[in-house]
């Protein structure tokens, strides 16, 4: 696997064939990273249109507001490394360097999709970028990063897994348990809590006694807690984590506070839903992570970013949208490893 910079449009390979290998996103300079926040909130804002119109089906969970932790986490990762990733997922996977053509075509079910459109929002995967999956069910994502931080680790490897999750999954026992396990055999595990303050609808302050970092002390795990509207801050956090867990330091924990600036779910728009004041949304809307990053390198630099982002977003939409739904016929392919032998009693 190679590390290069972002922005190759995806080949465009024969129907059926295996894709070449992308590469895990560079994240390394400032504007590198500007473009990754820039990517992530155009892509984001494309899908809410592309929900709209019918094109995505079954909605999405809007990542915009929270791009910083994804983009400082995975600045500080290297090509070795794997994530676990959230229902929430989609910064989280472009910043390790999945393909946007092959993520939008993976949310509009098109056989070009990173799960050959099988998969959708909440499982986009590419396990040659290291990315375990997104997952659509609270706190699964930190026992899948502990097992492959395990693995990787007996396999002598000096890889380092990441588990993000959001504040809703710190009352989930797999949670404590992943950390317990990650402790005691002392695995190389960052473990990220984005706390955007709510689980659905629920203030997290009416839902979580105690704090985040507070649980993970309790198993003797170093956390920190930090600003997750700043990519650079999240990034020194991450840094720092990464190369202990790296070296045998065991694992660590972020705490990174952030807001979602959009629902829950784009189902949510039409719901009508009132558990966050206009104030509060604009509050937080004030703390942008775009602006900050923008201000590092320039409006000038910034805005010819902002316009290399907007052309490679077109193709990767022409790319999705040319790309076929998959066959009706074969919609059992894929659901059991070939080679498995039928259960007794079971007529093939
Ligand atoms: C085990 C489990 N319980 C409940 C749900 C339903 N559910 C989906 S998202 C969500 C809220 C998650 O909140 P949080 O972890 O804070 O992440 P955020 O949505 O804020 O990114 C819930 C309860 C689920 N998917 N899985
Ligand atoms: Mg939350």
């Amino acid at each position: 696997m190679t590390t290069t910079a972002p922005g190759t449009a995806p080949a465009a390979a024969p129907a059926g064939a295996v894709p070449p290998a992308p590469a895990v996103a560079a994240l390394d300079t400032p504007e590198r990273r500007y473009r990754m926040l820039r990517l992530i909130r155009s892509f984001e804002e494309r899908g809410l249109d592309l929900v709209k119109s019918g094109v995505i089906t079954g909605g999405i969970h809007p990542y915009i507001g929270q791009e910083a932790v994804a983009v400082g986490v995975c600045a500080a990762l290297g090509a070795r490394d794997r994530l676990a990733s959230t229902h929430r997922g989609h910064g989280h996977v472009l910043a390790r360097g999945l393909e946007p053509a092959r993520l939008l075509a993976e949310l509009a079910g098109r056989t070009g999709g990173s799960n050959r459109g099988r998969g959708g929002s909440m499982h986009a995967a590419d396990l040659r970028l290291g990315i375990l999956g997104a997952n659509g069910i609270v706190g699964a994502g930190a026992p899948i990063a502990v097992g492959a931080a395990w693995a990787d680790l007996r396999a002598g490897s000096d890889a380092v897994a990441v588990a993000f999750f959001g504040d809703g999954a710190l009352n989930q026992g797999v949670l404590l348990e992943s950390l317990n396990l990650a402790a005691m055999w002392r695995l190389p595990v960052l473990f990220v809590c984005e706390n955007n303050g709510y689980a659905t609808t629920l203030p997290a302050g009416t839902a979580v006694a105690g704090s985040a970092t507070g649980r993970a002390a309790a198993f003797g795990i170093p956390a920190a807690e930090v600003d997750g509207m700043d990519t650079e801050a999240v990034r020194t956090a991450a840094e720092e984590a990464v190369a202990r867990a790296r070296a045998g330091g065991g694992p660590g924990f972020l705490e990174c506070r952030t807001y979602r600036f959009e629902g829950h779910h784009t189902m949510e728009r039409r719901m009508k839903l009132h558990y966050r004041t206009p104030e509060e949304v604009a509050a937080w809307r004030e703390r942008d992570p775009l602006p900050r990053a923008a201000a590092a390198i320039g409006a000038e630099r910034a805005a010819a970013l902002d316009a290399e982002v907007a052309a490679e977003l077109a193709a990767a939409e022409e790319f999705a949208l040319a790309s076929p739904h998959p066959d009706p016929a074969g919609a059992a392919d894929h659901l059991y490893a070939s080679g498995l032998r039928p259960r007794a009693g079971v007529v093939a």
